[in-house]
């Protein structure tokens, strides 16, 4: 059980009410502060916060963790050496599962059942029954078995598809086949029709998808990026869609966001976009994940969702 902790609540949209007042339910006791630049933050035991501004960062060294209010890293980590030396504390899943895999299934299926060529006829008042697509040529392909990717690999398994998995550390999981490593990516990525991103965006990750590694998807691909847009190599994608070896690309997530206009994706029918939607932050599950974790960071307990600063996620 937690007692009196004050806690900074800080979002870069200044959205911080609606977290106050679930913090304030599920935690009583707990004082929560907010934030505005210039001021002088008062001691607190806490911070969680998302896209926080860097003249907050030195502010923060005190606290005993930060706290993310979403699952990715890669907004803090940008800041280096300026992130105090603290624990940082991701969500894991906390609701966030359930929504990718409601996604991923979605556009996946969309392209087998072939909805979108559909869609299209139906524009131009087309009745053309296409023939279907057979399962066993519709690998799909998850990069990231995480917390989000496993929960991904469960559902698309669910409906029949053939399904293999990237991970930078071995797994071994029942009815996918597993790959680890840079080593083996291109033999991952050569067997696979529908490419998903579940990866974090790291030093690592970033500009993954380029030109060459989308080539080495077979002829007919699609892409499902729902990570981060850096990942991908804008450019290299537009040209494998316009040439037709990448047959759709259904995203979610983009080198700069909002998605600028004009920007070629929006005139590119055979990508469909979404606003950075695909799992949303369930608020008062993440408040209560959170509860939990300073629960154990108060009991001395291990707690889960550490961010390895190394590894970048
Ligand atoms: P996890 O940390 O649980 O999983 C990350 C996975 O990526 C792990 O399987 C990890 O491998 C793998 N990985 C990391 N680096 C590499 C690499 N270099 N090569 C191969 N595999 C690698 O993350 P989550 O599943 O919780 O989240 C994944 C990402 O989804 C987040 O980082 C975020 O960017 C994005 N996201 C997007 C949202 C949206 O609305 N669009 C919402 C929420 C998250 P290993 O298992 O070996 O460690
Ligand atoms: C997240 C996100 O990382 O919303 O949680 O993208």
């Amino acid at each position: 059980m937690v007692s009196a902790v004050r806690i900074l609540l800080y979002r870069g949209d200044g959205q911080t009410g609606p977290w106050a007042e679930d913090f304030a339910r599920l935690l009583p006791g707990v004082e929560t502060v907010s934030w505005r630049e210039g001021e002088t933050l008062p001691a607190c035991d806490y911070a969680v916060l998302w896209n926080p501004a860097p003249s907050l960062l030195p502010q923060l060294s005190r606290v005993k963790a930060i706290f993310l209010m979403g699952a990715g890293a890669d907004a803090v980590l940008k800041f280096g050496a300026a992130l105090p030396n603290v624990p940082l504390v991701r969500l894991g899943d906390a609701g966030m599962a359930v929504q990718m895999a409601e996604y991923v299934a979605y556009a996946t299926l969309r392209y087998f059942r072939r909805f979108d060529e559909y869609e299209e006829q139906a524009r131009h008042g087309l009745w053309a029954p296409l023939p279907p697509h057979a399962k066993q040529d519709f690998t799909v392909g998850v990069m990231g078995l995480g917390k989000l990717g496993l929960r991904v690999v469960e559902t698309i398994r669910g409906f029949g598809f053939p399904v293999r998995g990237w991970s930078r550390t071995a797994k071994d999981l029942p009815g996918v086949d597993c790959y680890a490593g840079m080593a083996s990516l291109d033999e991952f990525l050569s067997g696979t029709r529908v490419l998903v991103s579940l990866l974090p965006l790291t030093a690592e990750t970033n500009n993954l998808l380029d030109r060459r590694r989308l080539a080495t998807l077979p002829k007919g691909a699609y892409l499902i990026n729902v990570a981060r847009g850096a990942q991908v190599a804008e450019p290299d994608l537009l040209t494998l869609i316009r040439s037709g070896h990448i047959a759709g690309a259904t995203l979610d997530v983009f080198r700069n966001e909002p998605l600028p206009a004009p920007h070629p994706f929006w005139e590119e029918p055979r990508i469909t976009i979404t606003p950075h939607i695909s799992a949303l932050t369930v608020r008062e599950d993440a408040v209560r994940q959170i509860i939990d974790k300073i629960a154990a960071f108060e009991a001395d307990q291990p707690v889960a969702d550490i961010v390895d600063r190394q590894l970048g996620y």
